[in-house]
């Protein structure tokens, strides 16, 4: 598996930076290139660092770090450069087109795991860590100082694609108060449904409400004030916190590691703790015994139990009672049997689960990696080891595929879903195999 993982990242390798698959997403994802630079340190060392510089070369001016980095033109991707039209906005990087909204900011953990491996005990790697402590500080600022209305300590998305959990129930009522009186037909521009099996994709009713929002966006010049003003979708969520949650207290250790100011210290510190109380204070609901995204504009809890739910234990913010809440869903209401993969990214109890469409229903693993993690810190050992031991069952039965079927007795032939050769898929099969200490 080591030896076919390391084929799949070498294939989707681009002089520079890695593709999360050529066939589907033809140029460089964000959250994908931090998880594909922690693989990368394991068996490509030398492309690691490549990996995460090129993508902060599309960091905007105001912080902000985008999802998708345009390197080099593809057409075969819908929405590209020209869709996003944020060639005229004046924090832009020079020099590289960009997308114009981000994804959950996964790189300070990332820099902390990979400082652990022998990468991470190198003097290129010591002055690495120099050089990109500034632009996470400023990655992690932009998203306090421009997404967080409320002055809470938890931070909104604007755009389901800036979850990462793309098309996830949780999105659907809010994307439904989408105006569509402009929006445009977009149907005949998708690439993605006609080279994946369109029963993974989303519906064209769904691309139609998410192009209407980078339309939206587009009208407002991509600034953030405005866009809190004028969206339906404002959408403070728990995956995308959380992540914030656990790269903050890597931030905190680096900031100490590279001797950063006393100000800038205590800024982080205030991050971590606020964070960490708010997703708490926010998102628990003590009567269902799961955290649920909360939609800004509706004034609501969201109350559709997805694998994002599980993600404060990554954050290592729940309490003893709420690590025992979490454990029985995981294998209750997420997985009915013994026998079905965990962790489905919505619980089978959900009128919206669905096993083979996207984020609503199949395994993913970038999800299971840190699920796995929160559990080996929460003490729920066995659980994790379960989470470990399905990653890799589903991959070494169907290959490095995008996402997984969870139901029991799927063939292999069946399992796989999405894309093949997943960039992401493979480079964490490496970090399962090649790194057991917990993060
Ligand atoms: C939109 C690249 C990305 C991942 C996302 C995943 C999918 C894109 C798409 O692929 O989203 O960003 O076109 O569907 O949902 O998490 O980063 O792998």
């Amino acid at each position: 598996m080591i030896e076919a993982a390391t084929a799949t990242l070498d294939r989707n390798w681009r002089d520079g930076y890695t593709l999360p698959s050529p066939n589907l997403y033809p140029f460089q994802w964000n959250w994908d290139a931090g998880f594909i630079a922690l693989g990368l340190a394991h068996v490509r060392p030398g492309r690691a660092i490549a990996e995460i510089r090129s993508l902060f070369r599309g960091q905007w001016g105001n912080g902000m770090v985008p999802h998708i980095v345009f390197h080099r033109p593809a057409d075969n991707y819908f929405p590209g450069p020209d869709v996003w039209g944020t060639d005229p906005v004046p924090f832009r990087p020079a020099g590289v087109r960009t997308s114009g909204i981000t994804q959950p900011p996964v790189f300070a953990f990332i820099v902390e795991r990979i400082s652990a491996l022998p990468l991470g005990l190198t003097p290129e790697w010591a002055a690495f860590r120099r050089e990109i402590f500034p632009a996470l500080v400023a990655q992690h600022r932009h998203l306090y100082r421009h997404r967080d209305p409320l002055n809470e300590g938890l931070v909104y998305i604007q755009h389901n694609w800036e979850a990462g959990t793309d098309n996830s129930p949780v999105y659907d009522a809010a994307l439904e108060a989408i105006d569509l009186t402009h929006a445009r037909d977009v149907s005949s521009l998708r690439r993605d449904n006609r080279k994946v099996a369109a029963a993974h994709r989303p519906t064209d009713a769904s691309y139609r409400r998410y192009l209407a929002l980078v339309d939206l966006f587009n009208a407002c010049g991509y600034r953030d004030a405005e866009i809190a003003e004028r969206s339906p979708f404002l959408i403070q969520d728990v995956l995308f916190n959380c992540v914030l949650a656990r790269s903050n207290r890597s931030l905190l250790a680096l900031a100490r590691a590279v001797n950063a100011e006393a100000g800038l210290v205590a800024e982080i510190e205030r991050w971590c703790e606020r964070t960490s109380a708010a997703i708490n204070a926010k998102f628990w609901d003590g009567q269902r015994g799961f955290y649920f995204p909360y939609d800004l504009r509706a004034g609501r809890r969201i109350p559709i139990k997805t694998s994002s739910g599980f993600l404060p234990l990554f954050a290592q913010v729940c309490d003893a009672e709420q690590r025992r809440a979490l454990a029985r869903h995981l294998t209750s209401s997420f997985a009915p049997g013994a026998d079905w993969l965990l962790c489905p990214s919505v619980a089978t109890d959900e009128p919206t689960f669905d096993p083979v469409r996207y984020w609503r229903g199949p395994v993913w693993v970038n999800v299971n990696w840190m699920l796995h993690h929160g559990l080996r810190q929460s003490g729920l050992d066995d659980l994790a080891g379960r989470v470990r031991a399905d990653t890799l069952r589903a991959m070494g039965a169907a290959g490095r595929w995008e996402y997984f079927d969870p139901r029991p007795g799927t063939p292999p032939a069946a399992l796989g879903l999405g894309t093949d050769e997943f960039s992401w898929s493979a480079a964490l099969a490496l970090d399962f195999q090649l790194n057991p200490a917990p993060l």
